[in-house]
């Protein structure tokens, strides 16, 4: 029985997908030690359950469900990421999507709200955005239960090989994350090291605490001191984080030039497909 976690930003169907895609509930509770609603169900597929975690817009646990989340990644044994993402608001819930890509465990993403966006005019170049992210892509209408089949078969042909994404933050940064790589030992059963290193320099607390146990917290406190002096120092951001959301927001946005087609409204001249 392998485990599906259900990922994306608050109000993007995950409820509505999560019906959809179980049949039965093996457990309702709460997650350990907060009053966030934990549910599992079996998928009717009998692939495996299916998690739902609490819906958040970044990984960087400054709200007690966005710690969930995180927790969740960090400790638990989740086997396929199925990321729900509006269609309609592709900026703003890719976000989550980099963070989760870059964590480096097959992910499947849901693409919802499909006739919201076709309504809105927007189409969008599935195929492409899931050569781009090197993910699997299957556009559902969750509400009305379409496409949620092939979603399904989807997660249980997921790639387990799948590479994590690589977004390049800088000759800086790169340096001051490959430093931190090189710290964490690799005998452990610890989540991509990468990933760490990134959560670590964008201010993830959860991410931090666990690295201290493996790296003296005056080393970890020395590299992000240092490290965020430099990128002061030669670019406009305020902080690490502030620098990490510029170089993901810019990455979103020309995946977005690619693999949105305008066909109202349109704004922008349009390639030929
Ligand atoms: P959650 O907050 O992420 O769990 O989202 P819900 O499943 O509760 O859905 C939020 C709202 O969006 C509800 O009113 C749903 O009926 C609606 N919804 C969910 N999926 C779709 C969809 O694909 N299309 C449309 N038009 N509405 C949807
Ligand atoms: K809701
Ligand atoms: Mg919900």
């Amino acid at each position: 029985m392998i485990t599906v976690a259900l990922a994306g930003n608050p109000n993007t169907g995950k409820t509505s997908l999560f019906n959809k895609l179980t049949g039965s509930y093996e457990y309702v509770g709460n997650w350990t030690g907060v009053t966030v609603e934990k549910k599992v169900g079996i998928l009717k597929n009998n692939l495996g359950n299916l998690v739902d975690l609490p819906g958040v817009y970044s990984l960087n646990p400054l709200s007690r469900d966005e710690g969930v989340a995180t927790n969740y990644l960090l400790y638990d044994d989740v086997s396929i990421i199925l990321n729900i993402v509006d269609a309609s608001q592709l900026e703003r819930n890719l976000y989550l999507t980099l963070q989760l890509l870059e964590y480096g465990k097959p992910l499947t993403i849901g693409l919802n709200m499909i006739d919201v966006a076709k309504a809105r005019g927007m189409e969008i170049d599935v195929q492409l955005l899931s050569d781009r992210l090197g993910c699997q892509v299957a556009p559902i209408i969750a509400r009305s239960g379409a496409g949620c089949e092939e979603l399904a078969s989807m997660l249980s042909s997921s790639n387990s090989q799948q590479p994590p994404l690589y977004i390049d933050y800088g000759r800086t940064l790169e340096k001051a994350i490959e430093q931190v790589i090189t710290l964490i030992p690799t005998n452990q059963e610890l989540p991509p090291s990468r990933w760490l290193a990134i959560q670590f320099f964008e201010g993830n607390s959860l991410v931090r605490e666990l690295l201290t146990k493996y790296i003296p917290a005056s080393t970890l406190n020395d590299l992000f001191e240092m490290t965020k002096r430099d990128i002061q120092t030669e670019t406009q951001a305020i902080s690490i984080a502030h620098y990490i959301r510029v170089i993901r927001g810019n990455y979103i946005q020309s995946l977005l030039i690619c693999c949105m087609l305008q066909t109202k409204n349109n704004d922008y001249t349009l390639t030929d497909r």
